[in-house]
Parts: structure tokens; sequence; C-alpha cells
């Protein structure tokens, strides 16, 4: 594919400043995989590799115009949706997807982080359900994710298939749950139809994974862009993530970001 096919992918996330999720770890994993990524800020949250420390929604007046702006000018081939703090940035983010529809959408259903922060309100947690799942072609829940929005325990593969039905019956029509915390790394696929496939990995033992979540979602949403189809971008992605935390680097006292450049030197 020439310089002027280069797929245009939007992400509508939050902002880490220490750079392995979020906003500008997404542009990282879009520039590996052969996208040009634009970006939507929703919140601004200050954390380094140790934690988060304090989180801050932008004015959802800033987001909505960035959003027009970005989408009345350049083609996006697909959206990923990270991050987004409040009910009031999702309610807007949802009125924004319906412009969207038809494309594909893919959302990182972020609830924490994995230092344990929240990193959205309970509201927001309602509309996340209610009004975004229904109109995205993915939803990327770890297990975690997945417990907090089926109600129900998921602590295995059979929890991690019925958590990825249960979302399809509230709406959504692809669920992949990822479980890189079992030791088999296995992440189940729900398609629409019916279908189920897992995707079995080995567990890499690294403290480089601050990120994954975000990295995942993106890469998914990169694969979709270049025209692939879903499982093809579920499996490459799931790659891409392995190769990413094999080859991180650790940056401060806490744990470090995956390395979403690895094949540059
Ligand atoms: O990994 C979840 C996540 C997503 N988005 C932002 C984050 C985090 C975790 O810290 O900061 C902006």
């Amino acid at each position: 594919m020439g310089p002027a096919n280069i797929p245009v992918v939007l992400t509508i996330a939050g902002f880490d400043p220490s750079s392995g999720a979020g906003i500008t770890g997404d542009l990282k994993t879009m520039a590996a995989l052969g996208c040009y990524g634009v970006a939507a800020i929703t919140a601004v949250t200050v954390q380094n590799t140790q934690g988060v420390i304090r989180v801050e929604t932008l004015p959802v007046e800033l987001l909505r115009d960035t959003l027009h702006a970005l989408a009345e000018d350049a083609e996006i081939s697909a959206v990923k949706v990270g991050m987004l703090g409040t009910a009031v940035v999702a309610r807007k983010v949802a009125h924004f997807l319906e412009s969207q529809i038809g494309k594909p959408i893919i959302l990182d259903p972020v609830l924490r982080s994995s230092s344990g922060a929240d990193l959205m309100d309970s509201e927001g947690l309602s509309v996340l359900r209610n009004e975004l799942l229904p109109r995205v072609t993915l939803i990327t829940p770890n297990m975690a994710e997945a417990q907090v929005m089926t109600g129900k325990p998921v602590h295995d593969l059979a929890g991690m298939r019925s958590a990825a039905h249960e979302l399809q019956t509230l709406g959504a029509k692809n669920v992949v749950v990822t479980g890189g915390h079992l030791p088999e790394n296995v992440d189940v696929l729900a398609l629409e139809g019916g279908a189920t496939v897992d995707f079995p990995g080995a567990r890499v033992e690294s403290n480089c994974t601050h990120g994954t979540g975000c990295a995942f979602s993106t890469a998914i949403a990169c694969g979709l862009a270049l025209g692939r189809d879903l499982k093809k971008s579920v499996s490459d992605a799931k790659e891409f993530v392995r190769r990413a935390v094999e080859a991180g680097y650790p940056t401060g006292k806490g744990t470090g970001p995956l390395n979403h450049l690895f094949r540059l030197k």
C-alpha cells in the first residue's frame, strides 16, 4: 500500500503522560502498524509508571469541536474509543459515533487503571453499557471489566465465554474478552452470529505491561482499517502486544510501558 493509501484511524481516549497507555500510546501503535493516527482527548491524567495521581476530564465542548474538526476534514477508516472518565463525556462520544456508523468502531471499556484508580464514574458505566455498547463493532473488556459490565464473576475460560455472550445479549455485535492474566493467556472472541473463537497465547513474564489493553484495541482498529477481517485483526493485535511487551524496557520505578515501536531500532 502506498503512502497515499495510509488509512486514518481516530482514537478518542485519555492522555497518559507516561505514554504507555492512552492517546500517545495509541498514536505509537498506529504508526507502528502503518496507519495515520489522529486523536481527540477526553481526559488528562497525571500519572507515571507508579500510578495515577489525578484525573481531569476536558470540557465536553472541546471534545465535541475536536471530533467535528477531525471528522469533517479527513476520511476516518476506523475509530478506537478508550478512557472516557464520566457519563457526560461518554454521552458526547455516543452521539458522535452515530455519525460514524458503518465504520469499524472498537470500544475498550476502560474502568480502572491497572494500579487501581477509577477512570470512569458510576453513571458512566451505565452510559457505556446502554448507549455505547450497542453502537460499536467490537468491545474489548479484560476479565475485570467483563465482570463489572455483566455483574457476574469472570475467573476462567468458561466465565469469559459466558460474559462475552451476555455482553452480546446487551447489544454488543462482537466481543473479545482478554485473559492476559491467566496462565494460558487466552482471549475469547464471540462473533456476531454466535461463533466463538479462542486465541491461546503463552504468558509473558515482563514488568513492561502498562498500556497493553490500549495497544490491543488500537491494533485491532488498525487491522480493520487496513481491510483485514475481525479474526485476523484480533490475532495480529495479540501478536503485536506480545512482541511489544517482550521488547519493553523499564523507564521508571513502576510498571514499565510496552515498547510499541519495537520494530524501530
Ligand atoms: O490502561 C487503561 C488506561 C487507559 N487510558 C488512560 C490511562 C489508562 C491507565 O492508566 O491512563 C489514559
